[in-house]
């Protein structure tokens, strides 16, 4: 584990204290892991372009309801792909992990003020599984663009959770997105360990497990919540297949197998944005290819009128 830490160039290091924290409950949150200065460029950039240079779309909940996000995975020299690469993001990944790591994707997740979907409680490891990683080594970082509260749909989690092991794959069947066991195992785990709503400020960040169970509620505010989430994967855990399992997260989001693969991350000093050193808040990304259908009920939460003008990438647009 050692190696690990050689190389570390952060000025924000996680305790000791914090890394058992996030072992026991499977999330840790640490305030303050960006100035709000820090992230006020993303900020503004999202209301200048609510739609993320057409890049958002909808990702359907139980009841048929679209949730606005979009991924991406290279990462290029914009905030939101410099973000990922911040020693303090990849440094604190690597000491929660206890090893090196790679990017996995990363994502907006957004609940605009007219939009009526949830996210499902849902482990992230209960679709990547089928991306063929051996161990649930992986984990996430959210982080608030704008505030987050319980009445805006904060993320839910179920501390200690990831203790459980994967409780399964969500299936596609009408009658709801868990079978009989799932849904007992997920009741009782909700009874048993309780529930812990993330209400962040601006610059706040929550690490979790990807078997920690979580998910968040409508936003019955006026306010945009708007966060994004930077995944990772222990380096050791890469892939050991091409093959795609039928639940697959990544091929509904037209992730490709080369995308999953492990690529060296390269890190970057902490103060990349403090020092304006990017090209553009988001203009320079390749998101993945939005799925059309989904993308017009999402148009319809965001009264966008002709989704089909979106700004989806040419490199992506032929896949
Ligand atoms: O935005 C949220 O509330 C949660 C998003 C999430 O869990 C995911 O994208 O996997
Ligand atoms: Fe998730």
């Amino acid at each position: 584990m050692a190696k690990v830490f050689e190389s570390r160039i952060s000025t924000h290091q996680l305790t000791q204290e914090q890394i058992a924290d996030y072992q026991r409950d499977g999330l840790l949150v640490v305030r303050k892991m960006f100035d709000a200065e820090e992230l006020a460029p993303l900020g503004q950039a999202y209301r200048d372009d609510p739609t993320v240079n057409g890049s958002i779309y909808g990702m359907e909940d139980n009841e048929g309801k679209a949730h606005p996000f979009n991924t991406w995975t290279e990462l290029s020299d914009d905030i939101i792909g410099m973000i990922p690469r911040m020693a303090r993001m990849v440094e604190s990944s690597e000491a929660l992990l206890g090893e090196r790591c790679y990017h996995w994707h990363s994502k907006f997740s957004i609940k605009t003020s007219t939009c009526d979907a949830r996210v499902d409680w849902h482990q992230d490891y209960a679709s990547w599984y089928d991306d063929g990683v051996l161990f649930p080594h992986m984990l996430t970082v959210g982080i608030a663009v704008e505030p987050t509260t319980k009445a805006n749909g904060c993320v839910q989690f179920v501390p200690g959770s990831h203790h459980l092991g994967r409780i399964g794959t969500i299936s596609d069947s009408a009658e709801g997105s868990y079978t009989q066991d799932q849904t007992t195992r997920f009741e009782l785990a909700k009874q048993v360990l309780g529930i812990r709503y993330v209400e962040m400020d601006v610059g706040d960040a929550v690490f979790f497990h990807s078997n920690t169970l979580h998910g968040s509620g409508l936003n019955t505010t006026d306010s945009e919540r708007v966060m994004i989430f930077c995944s990772y994967n222990a380096v050791s855990n890469a892939p050991y297949t091409e093959a795609r399992g039928p639940n697959d997260e990544g091929a509904y989001m037209n992730i490709t197998a080369e995308e999953r693969a492990y690529r060296p991350l390269q890190k970057i000093a902490d103060d990349v944005l403090l020092k304006h050193s990017y090209k553009s808040a988001f203009s320079h990304t390749g998101f993945q290819r939005a799925n059309y259908e989904l993308g017009d009920k999402y148009s319809q939460a965001l009264k966008i009128e002709n989704p089909d003008s979106a700004n989806v990438p040419d490199w992506k647009r032929g896949q």
